[in-house]
């Protein structure tokens, strides 16, 4: 399925990967094929790409020409096999557990995920009979206590975690499934593939959600799961066309457009990030910063060598906890109140009340996620411009 030259920088690719096999008219940009269904030039045609015979296109919900290209660019930045374009990051997700995760099946997460992957399994995936653990997986000795063999089939890690910023040891985890033949899932969505590519370091399946910086707009939502081989593929793609997930071409085509300038976005949000980490690990009013490219943060030596940069995404805590984090989110002004992350833009949450409140407080609590705990998304503004943005909000929280 891959076409490009992989040995490009993903600067490159972010720019060429995932064209159309046979461009119409010449044309650069790649078209949106706004089309429901293909026509076949005759029946036996028809039946032959039914057959799997011929790789023509029959219908959008399996394939579309725009979808493809943009599934073929994300597969070449990950360095996988084939990519498979999902209507969301969550669809992505609960995709590749109906296809691999079975009655009596077990799996082992990370706690600190986004707070409806938790849900999902917890809540929805266990009225099927699947069983899920959720440990601190930075600490890889969890990972091997949580395993209920032979049930165990999927670890499923995100790192950086949402909203801790929290980093797993990828290589570890890639043994530990290997030893005991399990599926090594990693949701990829806040280093993106330009900072860490998860197949280099063992993983089967890369998720993301398009929604964030592979987009980087905050104007679509969207999903991607890459494969790392043919096999677990042709697992995924029958189960997502069944289901109906898929990915519209026109979510596509934006998707596309923003994955363009994800190298400049993302060059410019860490630098933000990197910078504003540290002036807030120097504020008075703040208590704690988990940035990875602090030396301090826990996990600041697997993150340098399993990522190419830090990213763009800071958890801190605030003097007067979550009263205080209130005084920041209600006075900043150039950072939005809004959840989501990856966009041009700077967002600030709160995720113990918003995008982690589905998570009850205990196991909130036990995750790492406080109620003191802030989150902010950086963006590609002027630095100046977010530091005093913040400065001034921080300087609100009375003494
Ligand atoms: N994985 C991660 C790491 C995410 O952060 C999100 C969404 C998803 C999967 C789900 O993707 P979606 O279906 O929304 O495209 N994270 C969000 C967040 O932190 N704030 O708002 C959404």
């Amino acid at each position: 399925m891959k076409t490009e030259d992989l040995s490009l920088h993903k600067a490159t690719l972010a720019i060429h990967a995932g064209g159309l096999k046979k461009p119409v008219f010449g044309e650069v940009s790649v078209p949106i094929f706004q089309s429901s269904t293909f026509s076949f030039p005759n029946a036996a045609e028809g039946a032959a790409r039914f057959a799997g015979e011929d790789e023509g296109y029959i219908y959008t919900r399996m394939g579309n020409p725009t979808t493809r290209a943009l599934e073929d660019c994300i597969a070449s930045l990950e360095n996988g096999y084939a990519g498979m374009g999902t209507a969301s990051g969550m669809a992505a997700a609960t995709t590749v557990f109906l296809a691999l995760l079975q009655q009596g099946a077990h799996i082992v997460s990370t706690a600190s995920v986004y707070g409806p992957t938790r849900m999902v399994l917890e809540k929805e995936f266990s009225r099927y009979g699947v069983k899920s653990t959720f440990v601190d997986t930075a600490d890889l000795k969890q990972i091997e206590q949580a395993l209920q063999l032979p049930d165990t089939r999927m670890i499923y890690i995100e790192t950086p975690a949402n909203p801790t910023i929290s980093i797993t040891d990828l290589r570890g985890a890639a043994e530990i499934a290997r030893r005991h033949d399990l599926l090594l899932v990693v949701d990829n969505t806040f280093a993106s593939p330009y900072l860490q590519r998860p197949f280099e370091l063992g993983a089967d399946i890369v998720i993301h959600s398009l929604t964030k910086f592979l987009n980087g707009h905050s104007d679509v939502v969207g999903g991607m799961i890459v494969a790392r081989n043919e096999a677990i593929y042709r697992r995924l793609r029958p189960v997502l066309n069944l289901f109906g997930g898929t990915m519209d071409p026109h979510q596509a085509w934006l998707v596309l457009r923003g994955v363009r300038t994800l190298p400049l976005r993302v060059e410019k949000a860490q630098e933000n990030a990197g910078k504003l980490a540290r002036f807030l690990s120097q504020h008075r009013k703040v208590t704690w910063v988990s940035y990875p490219g602090l030396p301090e943060h826990p996990q600041h030596q697997i993150a340098k060598t399993q990522m190419d940069g830090f990213g763009a995404m800071i958890a801190f805590g605030v003097k007067n906890g979550l009263e205080g984090g209130k005084t920041v989110m209600n006075n900043v002004k150039i950072f939005t109140l809004a959840v989501s992350l990856g966009g041009v833009e700077s967002l600030i949450e709160h995720p113990a009340s918003m995008t982690h409140a589905s998570v009850p407080r205990k196991e909130r609590e036990a995750s790492g996620i406080g109620d003191g705990l802030v989150r902010a998304a950086v963006g590609c503004e002027a630095f100046e411009d977010l530091r005093d943005d913040l400065d001034r909000a921080l300087n609100m929280i009375p003494e």
